[in-house]
C-alpha cells in the first residue's frame, strides 16, 4: 500500500514539471532560413523576455545540434526554446507548430 502511494505522487511530480515546460518555455517563431552546414537558424520571433528581447524581430541563432535543422525549412512555424551561452544566442529545442 504504501509503495503504490510513492509511485503515485512520482508520475503526478513528473506530468506537472512536464506541463510546465510546454507551456512557460518555448518561444513562437517562424523560420526564415536554415542552415544545416554552418548550424545556424534565422528565425522571426516575438518577444522573450528572459533573453532581454522586448520586441519581436528576425535574427539568426545557432544550433545546439545541427541535426536538430534538418527537422525544420524555411517558412515552417514552429515553438523553440533558446539561451545565451556565452554571449551567443543557442536554440537548445525545436519543434514545428501548427
Ligand atoms: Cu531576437
Amino acid at each position: 500500500m504504501k509503495k503504490h502511494a510513492t509511485l503515485i505522487s512520482v508520475f503526478a511530480l513528473c506530468a506537472w514539471s512536464q506541463a510546465g515546460i510546454a507551456q512557460s518555455t518555448l518561444i513562437a517563431g517562424q523560420v526564415t532560413k536554415v542552415d544545416v552546414s554552418a548550424g545556424n537558424i534565422t528565425i522571426k520571433h516575438g518577444p522573450i523576455k528572459k533573453l532581454d528581447m522586448d520586441q519581436g524581430m528576425t535574427m539568426v541563432f545557432h544550433a545546439q545540434d545541427p541535426e536538430m535543422l534538418k527537422a525544420v525549412k524555411a517558412g515552417d512555424n514552429v515553438k523553440f526554446d533558446a539561451d545565451s551561452v556565452n554571449g551567443q544566442l543557442i536554440v537548445t529545442k525545436i519543434e514545428k507548430g501548427k
